[in-house]
């Protein structure tokens, strides 16, 4: 039986945090007379809590001091966490849940790729962390994407080579890593903005029924 490492990124790919990232670093830019907006939001998709905060400053050109630093990344957490508190079940993204139950029934490895540092608790909230046999978030790596650490990382974890395995992303950052390490890169979201992946769907459900077997038998 063919088979091959399915790599899954969260925010935005399992469940719609990206939006709640979003307001919260709004928030935390407004709270520093910094403007933001989605148009530099998309720049912050799938990049680490420490460098979205670093790039933000840079945007509004504003220094800060190592400990305000360091509280403004709190705030900013505390906002998020707030946010998506209520997270459940209802909230994983359309046809998601159902294609990690058919790669489940056909025995292929599923694995977590995110750079977030709440991924765990998320996963859990969701009902879904028993499905993915490898979990590699924020808390395990140290590059960033695109830098593809996070990626080799899972596919490494479930024994599997990059050429056999496929990522699902939403950041530009993201499927810029798994291009770099020679993995399939499928985007969920706008064709526009995520161009460079080898296919783009705005969600699973627009995926073709049989789409599994199409990514087995695909070469990069
Ligand atoms: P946290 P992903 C990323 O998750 C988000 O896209 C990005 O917006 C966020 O800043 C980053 O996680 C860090 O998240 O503050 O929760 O540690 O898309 O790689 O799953
Ligand atoms: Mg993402």
């Amino acid at each position: 039986m063919i088979k091959k490492a399915f790599i899954f990124d969260l925010d935005g790919v399992i469940v719609d945090t990206a939006k709640f990232h979003f307001i919260a670093w709004q928030r935390l830019a407004a709270s520093l007379d910094i403007n933001f907006t989605e148009v530099e939001n998309e720049q912050l998709k799938g990049v680490s809590r420490v460098n979205s905060l670093k790039k933000i400053l840079e945007w509004g050109n504003k220094e800060i001091s190592p400990e305000v630093f360091q509280s403004k990344m709190d705030q900013k957490n505390e906002e998020y966490l707030e946010l998506i508190s209520t997270l459940s079940t209802s909230d994983i993204m359309p046809g998601v849940h159902d294609f990690l139950l058919r790669l489940q029934q056909r025995q292929q490895p599923i694995a977590l790729g995110s750079a977030s540092k709440n991924a765990r608790p998320i996963l859990e909230k969701l009902g879904i962390k028993n499905l993915f046999e490898v979990i590699v978030d924020g808390t395990n790596v140290t590059k960033a994407k695109p830098d593809p650490e996070v990626f080799l990382n899972a596919c490494d974890q479930l024994g599997y080579d990059p050429q056999e395995s496929v990522v699902f992303e939403d950041s530009v950052a993201g499927v810029q890593a798994a291009n770099k390490a020679g993995m399939i890169s499928i985007g969920l979201g706008e064709q526009e903005i995520l161009h460079e992946a080898d296919e783009v769907f705005e969600y699973f459900t627009d995926m073709p029924n049989d789409y599994i077997n199409t990514l087995l038998s695909k070469k990069k």
